[in-house]
């Protein structure tokens, strides 16, 4: 096969009818969190913890995006961009996570996906992306297998909302930080450090996709169903075979312990022995994987990064670290730090450059993964749920953003996708992070991804560079590589 990275840059046309749109999600841009009947979510317990959240920043308001809803999709339409995917927030359907629909709740979504519809925008929602009723936290949360079920039956009452409208629902948004980073360093809402606790819920996450996705095929026989994954491309740092052997472990623990389950219906047996010493993996029952191994008809990737791992015997005990590693490792730290749940693989610092996260910029690792997915798992159409980077950049003396980093990020890495397409990759589209700057997490307001400035004190939006260079690669289906 030739490399079609080597390949000289020129005109890149995406197939016809390939997707483009933008991304977002409900606790990061909605706001109104104490309105219309919503129910408290982790992420609201979770922000008021001391310590747990950049400058105590909050998803209060946000980007009081629930207010401006019609503004926003006038901007998105002003823009040109073909499809939003956004996230539906489960307590404001559910306010106590079971029981009665929120009708108020309900709404909002009905009025996003009509405004959506009427300026020609199709919608993509996701139904969790992180944040759970804190009345259901407290029933044990994703730690109890009843999890599953209440997820089922809360994608059955939005499916049955909004399934005459709308086309794909995807069931959840990387499960892996969910579960990882929620339950093993403690990052993210609900915040333990268990780590096989973290297996257990990843467990319960891969069966409330399985239910989840019945459910919304019994109240919506016509939709399509997907999830996102935020599949991790992770290279050994070395040929030593003991970094060999770590990344194959890291590449089991991040991906394969869902993509397994899903799209073949059995947990990987590499990743079970390896976790053997710390989990008995007395959760998983007799049918479950029938349950989990419905598949998707759509798998959608989110793509930032790559990693690069070291197994424990290159790591010397003078420089064992703790802290915690993965989407929130910031650069510098000359220090390998251990793998999310695990201490049998530890990622290590990589040379720059780097996006504001601290994330290393190298867009080939992009078409590696994509290539990668496409080979290991034939014939499941893929669609980039989200990619992008976050650079700071405000309004110069002009007014206007001039976020040429962003540009040349996405520049990158849209020629990345193109290439693993070239490759015979099955990338049917592509969303970026994110329409708007928004509250990313653990990090607050600071990070920004958004093609879409927004100023947090007058929250006033304006659109950065790369959103008419976004516009324009959409309208031309292309993009000078
Ligand atoms: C995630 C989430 C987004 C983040 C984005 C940047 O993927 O972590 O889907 O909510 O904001 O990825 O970190």
């Amino acid at each position: 096969m030739t490399d079609v990275r080597a390949a000289d840059r020129g005109w890149l046309t995406f197939p016809d009818g390939f997707v483009w749109g933008t991304a977002t999600a409900a606790y990061q841009v909605e706001g109104a969190a104490d309105e219309d009947g919503r129910g408290p979510s982790i992420w609201d317990v979770f922000c008021r913890t001391l310590g747990k959240v950049a400058r105590g920043e909050t998803g209060d308001v946000a980007c009081d995006h629930y207010h401006r809803v019609e503004a926003d999709l006038d901007l998105m339409a002003s823009l040109g961009l073909p499809s939003y995917r956004f996230s539906v927030a489960w307590p404001r359907v559910l306010p106590d996570g079971t029981g009665a629909a929120n009708q108020r709740g309900l709404d909002f979504y009905r009025r996003l996906v009509d405004g959506l519809l009427e300026r020609g925008i199709t919608p993509l929602p996701t139904l969790y992306h992180w944040d759970l009723p804190q009345a259901l936290q407290e029933r044990g949360g994703w730690a109890n297998r009843e999890s599953a079920q209440w997820f089922a039956d809360y994608a059955a009452v939005v499916a049955d909302a909004l399934g005459d409208v709308v086309g794909t629902f995807m069931t959840l948004n990387e499960p892996w930080c969910v579960a990882f980073l929620g339950h093993a360093t403690g990052v993210l809402a609900p915040g333990f450090t268990d780590d096989a606790l973290a297996l257990q819920v990843v467990h319960h996450l891969n069966l409330a996709h399985g239910l989840g996705s019945a459910a919304i095929r019994a109240a919506a026989p016509s939709a399509q169903v997907s999830l996102a994954l935020n599949v991790a491309q992770v290279y050994p740092a070395s040929d030593d075979p003991g970094d060999v052997d770590a990344a194959r472990h890291a590449d089991g623990l991040a991906n394969r312990i869902f993509l397994d389950p899903i799209l073949r219906g059995a947990y990987p047996a590499d990743v079970v022995a390896d976790a053997e010493p710390w989990c008995d993996w007395s959760f998983v029952l007799p049918d479950d994987l029938a349950t989990i191994g419905v598949g998707v008809d759509v798998l959608g990737v989110n793509y930032y990064t790559p990693s690069r791992v070291v197994g424990p015997s290159s790591v010397g005990a003078a420089s064992l670290d703790d802290a915690p590693a993965g989407r929130w490792t910031e650069r510098a730290g000359a220090r390998p730090v251990a793998w999310p749940g695990t201490r049998l693989a530890w990622t290590v610092p990589q040379p720059g450059p780097f996006t504001d996260m601290g994330w290393r910029i190298e867009p080939s690792s992009f078409t590696d993964l994509l290539t990668r997915l496409s080979r290991d798992y034939p014939g499941v159409p893929m669609m980039v749920t989200e990619n992008g980077c976050a650079f700071g950049d405000g309004p110069g003396a002009d007014g206007r953003v001039h976020d040429d980093r962003r540009i040349a990020y996405l520049q990158d890495h849209l020629a990345a996708v193109h290439a693993a397409i070239a490759a015979g990759a099955d990338v049917r589209g592509y969303y970026l992070w994110s329409f708007l700057d928004n509250f990313e997490w653990s990090l607050g307001y600071d990070k920004r991804f958004g093609l879409v400035h927004v100023d947090y004190d007058s929250l006033v939006r304006t659109p950065k560079d790369s959103a008419s260079w976004y516009s324009d690669v959409v309208r031309a289906n292309g993009l000078l590589g």
